[in-house]
């Protein structure tokens, strides 16, 4: 009787505090908004003057001439944006972002030791992520291992799964795959794990698959960022950065691609803006995640070298190389990485038909500094460095639906296999 009363009040003060606790702040809603996207000429002020007068996020950058401008509008203020842009050549990439958000949302259940390829008939939550890399790890367990990159700043082990071949573990160089370093950009998480996937499970059955998984040692890091993932689960479809706090801000978030600290100090490819998307931080590297990330590649090129580094991101459908915190710069394996990029992409077209651009980051998307490739490529020193921006080019930019998870894997994988036959 004492013990039931004992564990009634304890019940009594957990169900107290679980009331005192504040609620959390409702998931942000994007019903109703559009997302439109304009063609950008002379009229780059303009444009950017309209961003600012509505207080209106934008998908891609900022909006610069020559360039097509995706951007975010809350429903108050569509027609009134959409009239001051009634000259210039517009398409409305969603009507209802809201709605698109809820179809890409509808997770299907994941029963835990059930990894097999259903897996990527849609997204998922992030703890349901974690379960999928052990499980495929146990159907696996003579040749992979689940590895931790370090913690992310909310103390979030960053995962990966590592495999091997015949000569066992940790002998062969390195191949290193980042996925949603930025939070938002779902299809990397899905197409860097359909990569992983389709290697480990025809391991047995196709020579040709075997023949890299003995080649090299592969590391696959799904969500780089998981506390920015977690977060476009919990409250922000749409949120980029990881979830630091900055003195002197109420900004939150640095962009953990604009933090490596190699060229970080070079102008005009990041904002110092605490609240802009592309916050570089106000030290280089002072985001948990990248120190984590920049000591893991160190230590595992000097443990096995390493062969080939990639940073996939969405949405443009590029296949990038070094640098982005340069234009004129240019890579000492320039004309070997251009000619791997342009196999890549043919390779891409063949699968589904889709187009993606190759070149260098600055020249092709924009100036970037601080972000993984240039750091990979020159201070860890990858043989291979690129990064791509996955589909699409279309109507969808980061709410890809998932019956596009599939195609943008076989295509993402057709580029990855063309590097591995073509690297020398
Ligand atoms: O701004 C970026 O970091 C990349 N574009 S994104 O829309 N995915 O944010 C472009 C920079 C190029 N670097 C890499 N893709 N790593
Ligand atoms: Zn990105």
């Amino acid at each position: 009787m004492k013990l039931l009363a004992a564990f009634s009040s304890a019940l009594a003060l957990a169900t107290a505090a679980s009331i005192a606790t504040p609620p959390r702040p409702a998931k942000k809603s994007y019903d109703g908004y559009k997302v439109f996207r304009v063609a950008v000429g002379p009229e780059t002020n303009r444009i950017n003057a309209l961003v600012e007068k509505y207080d209106l996020k934008t998908w891609k950058g900022a909006p610069r001439a020559g360039a097509y401008a995706d951007i975010v509008v809350p429903p108050a203020q569509a027609s009134a944006f959409r009239a001051d842009v009634a000259d210039l050549e517009v398409i409305t990439m969603h009507q209802d972002l809201g709605a698109a958000i809820a179809d890409e949302s509808s997770f299907s259940v994941y029963a835990a030791g059930s990894a097999n390829a259903t897996w990527f008939n849609s997204y998922h939550a992030y703890s349901d992520h974690l379960q999928f890399l052990r499980d495929l790890q146990s159907s696996f367990p003579s040749q992979s291992e689940i590895v931790t990159a370090g913690n992310s700043l909310n103390g979030n082990p960053i995962t990966a799964i590592h495999f091997w071949g015949s000569a066992g573990k940790g002998v062969k160089p390195a191949i290193v795959l980042h996925g949603t370093v930025h939070a938002r950009e779902w299809i990397s998480t899905m197409v860097v794990e359909y990569l992983g996937y389709n290697l480990l499970t025809n391991y047995a059955t196709s020579a040709e698959i075997k023949s890299f998984v003995d080649k090299y040692d592969f590391y696959i890091f799904p969500v780089v960022n998981p506390d920015g993932f977690l977060y476009t689960q919990s409250s922000d479809r749409l949120w980029r950065k990881n979830r630091q706090s900055t003195s002197g801000s109420t900004c939150i978030g640095h962009d953990i691609n604009r933090n490596w600290p190699y060229q970080w100090s070079v102008t005009g490819g990041a904002s110092t803006n605490p609240c802009a998307e592309d916050f570089k931080g106000k030290a280089q590297s002072d985001a948990p995640e990248t120190t984590a990330l920049a000591a893991w590649l160190k230590t595992t090129k000097a443990n096995q070298g390493l062969k080939l580094f990639i940073d996939y991101h969405s949405y443009s459908q590029l296949f990038m190389t070094p640098y982005g915190y340069s234009c004129t710069t240019v890579s000492a394996k320039n004309t070997e990485l251009q000619a791997l990029a342009k196999g890549a992409v043919a390779a891409i077209k063949a699968t589904h038909g889709l187009t993606y651009q190759y070149g260098p980051i600055c020249s092709t998307i924009y100036k970037a500094t601080g972000s993984s490739v240039d750091y990979v490529n020159d201070v860890v020193g990858s043989d291979y460095t690129f990064t791509t921006e996955l589909r699409d080019t279309g109507n969808n930019g980061f709410v890809l639906p998932a019956n596009q998870i599939v195609p943008t894997g076989e295509e993402t994988y057709a580029a990855f296999r063309y590097l591995l036959l073509n690297m020398t």
